[in-house]
């Protein structure tokens, strides 16, 4: 522990030699020859293009005074930040301290090299999806909802669901195409399941908000687990919502597509009926 501690004030003190634009200068340097002659090379926008100026904020463990500030400050040095300004440091009880540090950062990112795993499907609107389902399935979908388990959020699955919408967007109880039925909050992968065999559903919607101490991968894990075990994860397509949720992020879990933050029903009813359409035509 001492060695770390010793190791961190070297590290604080070396960069609180370099002044705040020469460090700038020399990544800037560095960042035009990448941009010019090798790859797309980008760092956050501050006061000046490229300067790497980013606002970051965070609570330690301490009362707050002049330890903490310092503290606060060579851990945003830890981070990456050569010089960091604690530009405010409020109180947040006894023993905790919130911070707001402003610095430039020196790592650059190339966004060329970036892979995001998308959904393919392109968006169509209301009433090309009561189309394509009711021309080429020629049937009503039902599609059944909940967020599972543990998690009391309704807002995100209702925004989903209910007729009303979200964004200027209806919900999908409102698309004639879907039977939409949406069973609400702390529903158990079980009950979830059972409802989705009675009601013959061809689509499992499930959300996901809290996700402290990883809560939501236990959780979204046990009933892809639980639908393989009763030999039905293939009969639905399994569908995931919530602030932290990413189409990448659903794949890996098992599931079939992730939507996340400010999501709308049309764009999760657009791939519900271009996937059920592309599977029906594979056969
Ligand atoms: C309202 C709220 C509550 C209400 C919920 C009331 C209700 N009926 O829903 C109450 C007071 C009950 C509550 C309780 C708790 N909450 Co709360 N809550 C919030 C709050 C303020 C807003 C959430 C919300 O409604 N967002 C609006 C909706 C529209 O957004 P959304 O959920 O992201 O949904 C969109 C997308 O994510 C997506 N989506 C979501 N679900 C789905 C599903 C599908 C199928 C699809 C396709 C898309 C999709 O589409 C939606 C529309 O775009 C947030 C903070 C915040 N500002 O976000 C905290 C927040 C979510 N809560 C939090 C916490 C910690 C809790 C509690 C654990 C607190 C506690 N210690 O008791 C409890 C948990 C209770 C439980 N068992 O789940 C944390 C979660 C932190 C984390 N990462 O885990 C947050 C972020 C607050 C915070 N900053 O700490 N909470």
């Amino acid at each position: 522990m001492w060695l770390l501690g010793i190791i961190t004030v070297r590290l604080c003190e070396e960069y609180d030699k370099m002044p705040f634009s020469y460090a700038i200068l020399e990544n800037t340097a560095s960042i035009s020859f990448h941009t010019r002659f090798m790859s797309m090379q980008i760092r956050p926008y501050g006061d000046t293009a490229n300067d790497g100026v980013v606002q970051l904020s965070f609570t330690l463990p301490l009362p707050l005074g002049t330890q903490a500030r310092e503290a606060a400050r060579c851990y945003a040095m830890l981070m990456g930040m050569p010089n960091p300004l604690v530009a405010h440091a409020e109180s947040v009880d006894t023993n905790y301290s919130f911070f707001v540090i402003y610095g430039a950062c020196s790592h650059t990112i190339d966004p060329q090299q970036i892979a995001v795993d998308e959904l393919a499907h392109g968006e169509l609107d209301f009433y090309e999806i009561n189309e394509l389902i009711e021309k080429t399935l020629g049937h009503r979908v039902t599609v059944i909802g909940a967020a599972i388990e543990s998690d009391a959020h309704t807002v995100g699955i209702d925004a989903i669901f209910n007729a009303k919408g979200f964004a200027g967007n209806y919900g999908l109880e409102r698309f004639p195409a879907f039977r939409a039925l949406n069973l609400g909050a702390q529903v158990s992968c079980e009950a979830l399941l059972r409802r989705a065999v009675s009601e013959q559903a061809e689509a499992i919607l499930v959300s996901q908000v809290v996700t402290q101490k990883n809560v939501h991968i236990h959780n979204l894990t046990k009933l892809i687990e639980l639908a393989e075990a009763e030999g039905v994860r293939d009969r639905y397509l399994f569908i995931v919502g919530g602030p932290r949720i990413s189409h990448a992020f659903a794949k890996e879990l098992g599931y079939d597509a992730g939507f996340g933050p400010g999501s709308t029903a049309t764009t999760v009813a657009s791939y519900i009926a271009q996937e059920l359409v592309a599977r029906k035509l594979e056969g």
